[in-house]
């Protein structure tokens, strides 16, 4: 087994709405986890949710992967964008329908607030969609900077609209 590299734990959120989401959410676990510099070390259960946002949109498919990773932040999130762009995807309206959107949840226990990159996620908090995968590969106890313990913010966020699909 290769061994887990050093560098920094980081969780990316996966989303998808269009030409078959499940495939493209595990087409994009794989291509995640082949960057240089990218290490996999945990995947939630996917998910099937409500659109939040536009409602004339069909439900998403998401997820949360858990890396280690030697790229800096915005190095990562400029890799994830390419990935997008691969699937296809077109930035028409914001939070419209997607092929894939990938997002970068949490860097270690950095607070990131540049043009480009604002860690954590500024909609974390509010989104079951990504709250509840989050606890499954990081566990509610994890810590987001700035806004405190998973499990709390669990609470403050009901499950409605989100379910565990069949594996
Ligand atoms: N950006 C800033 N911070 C980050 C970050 N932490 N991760 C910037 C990723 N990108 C970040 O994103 C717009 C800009 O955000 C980028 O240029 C990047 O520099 P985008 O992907 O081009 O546009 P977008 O995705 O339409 O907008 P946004 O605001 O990122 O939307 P979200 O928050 O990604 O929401 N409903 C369900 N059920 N499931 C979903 O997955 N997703 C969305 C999209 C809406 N509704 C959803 C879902
Ligand atoms: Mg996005």
């Amino acid at each position: 087994m290769a061994a887990v590299p050093s560098g920094v734990e980081a969780y990316i959120g996966l989303g998808s709405n269009l030409d078959n989401p499940v495939d493209q959410v595990n087409q994009a676990r794989a291509a995640i986890a082949a960057l240089p510099g990218v290490a996999e070390i945990g995947f939630s259960p996917l998910y099937r949710s409500l659109p939040v946002g536009p409602q004339d949109q069909p439900d998403y498919i998401n997820a949360v992967m858990r890396v280690v990773t030697e790229l800096a932040p915005l190095a990562l999130l400029r890799q994830l964008q390419q990935i997008e762009n691969q699937h296809g995807r077109l930035r028409l309206v914001r939070w419209g329908a997607r092929t894939l959107d990938l997002d970068v949840l949490l860097y270690g226990q950095q607070a990131i607030n540049e043009p480009d990159l604002i860690v954590p996620h500024p909609e974390l908090a509010k989104r079951a969609f990504v709250l509840y995968p989050l606890a499954d590969v990081a566990g509610a106890d994890l810590v987001v900077p700035g806004l405190g313990l998973l499990s709390q913010l669990l609470t403050a966020c009901p499950a409605d609209g989100l379910r565990k699909l069949n594996s």
